[in-house]
């Protein structure tokens, strides 16, 4: 069976050790999954913890990923990507070398045990919102059937307190190093970015 490609919203973050270069591995790693090409990546952001404050800031953005791969394979090799970059499960909500987790797979709705798309912490946090509102404003909530930009605002207007996320660079030539990978592009963040 030929699957067709399906476009794919993916969030990380990282605070332990080296966070950028942690992120960039996660993104190199995402790149080079088979029948899975990055099409776009958000700028970097600096993020206060959210759920479990206790912990240091977080490197947070997201990425689109147009893929092939069943959801279920997705997710495997994101938390096999996760495991090799060193992610110990110590607490829900804790401290993480890289988390990667599926934001939207196209406009599926799934609700199995082991994985819940969109993303059910999706409209509470503004480490999501802020960078998926940056590169897919118009992108719509399958369930809530509003886009991305109206979510955000609607969560900025109910949440006057909560923390903008601090934007370090833009996805721009010169400070997004874009590499040919086999058939797709490998982005990283620069070390200019600042982080
Ligand atoms: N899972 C279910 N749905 C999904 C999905 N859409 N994408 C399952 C990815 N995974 C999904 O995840 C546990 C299981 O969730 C996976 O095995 C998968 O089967 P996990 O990442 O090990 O668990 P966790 O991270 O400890 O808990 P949870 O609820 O996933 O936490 P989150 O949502 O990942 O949040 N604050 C800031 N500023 N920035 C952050 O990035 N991240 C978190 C963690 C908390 N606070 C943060 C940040
Ligand atoms: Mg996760």
């Amino acid at each position: 069976m030929v699957m067709s490609e399906s476009e794919v919203v993916i969030g990380f973050g990282s605070n332990l050790g080296d966070r950028a270069g942690l992120v960039n591995q996660a993104l190199q790693a995402l790149s080079e999954l088979p029948r899975t090409t990055l099409t776009k990546l958000s700028s970097l952001y600096e993020t206060v913890p959210v759920g479990y404050l206790e912990q240091g800031a977080f490197l947070n953005g997201v990425a689109c990923v147009k893929t092939a791969l069943p959801a279920a394979a997705l997710l495997k090799s994101l938390l096999e990507i996760e495991k090799s970059l060193g992610r110990e499960r110590i607490a829900r909500w804790g401290p993480r070398t890289v988390d990667l987790d599926i934001i939207f797979f196209a406009d599926r709705i799934i609700n199995e045990v082991d994985l819940v798309v969109p993303h059910p912490e999706l409209t509470r946090r503004l480490f999501v919102l802020e960078p998926l509102c940056e590169i897919a404003p118009v992108w719509r909530h399958p369930e809530l059937d509003e886009t991305v930009s109206v979510l955000l605002n609607k969560f900025q207007q109910s949440h006057p307190e909560a923390e903008p996320c601090r934007r370090l660079c833009a996805p721009v030539d010169g400070v997004l190093v874009k590499e040919k990978v086999n058939d797709g592009i490998f982005y990283r963040y620069s070390e200019s970015c600042g982080y």
